[in-house]
């Protein structure tokens, strides 16, 4: 199996740099210690750096085998997409292009972290080009339509780099990372951007860098977090970070793109889900994860973690999941 030497601790930290082929830590006698050394009483919630936590059923990896084919594929493709050894085209940069490309196992980990390699880029000057990717976690697969490439009224979870502000009124500067989550009941403005469902956001500035540019989705006990790197310092920077958020699990991973009267190539060169390993409340585990309704309750904001009484690591507002390379 091609292994990853993650593993993961809470912090903000750097990124791993992708090594493809390199195998990972073995069970070696030096690693037990090595952890514990490193993580000290958190030892129990961390994976064991094994690249089992890497979940490759969920993952799109070069080289992308099994993608569209007929006999067991892990992801199926749609509309423009078009797949090369090097990255996966959502679209490429022309007029009214959509197209996307779905996981074809639901996934049921309650808690994950979804690593995204992506590219937008094309010819277009400042503001003309257009729309953007949208990531999902959703009920629904393989829908074309008005949502960067993707079917509105969506059940679940959509990230959306959105390069092209449709409202000339905005205050808000693109590209633009938003997070909306939907019961099926909301309908995607795109004339707005995207303003009165969306979440949470922030200004990134992804398109027609010359390095790679990456971008992580974290859900873990009604956290979702949002983080970029696209600085070429291998290095996460923190962009969405919200409570409160209820996702069912059984929904399917996708990525999509779109373009209208302005274009750009969006592509994707990887996605890679890893399993988070957190613990969960008897109470917790004893509800059908996959019955649950996609919402968000507002009422609890990060900040009323901080002073939680247990020391809980969890619950900090300003720390996350880290990746500790281990090569
Ligand atoms: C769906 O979401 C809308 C808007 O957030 C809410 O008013 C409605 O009650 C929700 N429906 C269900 C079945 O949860
Ligand atoms: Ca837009």
């Amino acid at each position: 199996m091609a292994a990853e030497g993650w593993i993961w601790r809470w912090g903000w930290g750097r990124r791993c740099l992708g090594r493809p082929g390199l195998p990972g830590p073995g069970p070696g006698p030096t690693t037990p210690l090595f952890l514990l050394l490193l993580l000290g009483s958190v030892t129990a919630d961390i994976t064991d750096g094994n690249s089992e936590h890497l979940k490759r059923e969920h993952s799109l990896i070069k080289p992308y085998q099994g993608v569209g084919s007929s006999s067991m594929p892990l992801w199926d493709f749609q509309g423009s997409t078009m797949l090369t050894s090097q990255y996966v085209r959502l679209t490429p940069d022309e007029r009214s292009k959509e197209g996307s490309i779905w996981n074809h196992q639901p996934c049921f980990l309650k808690d994950w972290e979804m690593h995204v390699h992506f590219k937008v880029h094309g010819t277009g000057k400042k503001n003309l080009h257009g729309d953007g990717i949208a990531l999902w976690y959703t009920r629904d697969r393989l829908v074309p339509g008005p949502v960067f490439g993707s079917k509105d009224n969506f059940h679940g979870l959509a990230i959306f780099l959105d390069t092209y502000p449709n409202d000339e009124t905005t205050e808000r500067v693109f590209p633009y990372i938003s997070v909306m989550v939907n019961n099926g009941s909301l309908s995607y403005d795109h004339s707005k951007d995207g303003r009165w469902t969306e979440l949470a956001g922030c200004t990134a500035d992804f398109r027609n860098r010359d390095h790679d540019t990456f971008l992580a989705v974290r859900y873990s006990r009604g956290r979702l977090t949002v983080m970029t790197d696209l600085e070429d310092k291998n290095e996460w920077k923190n962009c969405i970070d919200i409570t409160g958020v209820r996702l069912p699990t059984g929904y399917y991973f996708g990525a999509s793109a779109g373009t209208g009267d302005l274009s750009d190539n969006h592509d994707i060169i990887s996605m890679k889900l890893f399993q988070l390993m957190v613990e969960h409340t008897p109470d917790e585990e004893s509800i059908d994860w996959t019955k649950i309704e996609p919402s968000v309750n507002f009422l609890k904001s990060p900040k009323d973690n901080v002073d939680d009484p247990t020391g809980n690591f969890r619950s900090g507002p300003l720390t996350g999941w880290q990746i500790v390379c281990l090569w």
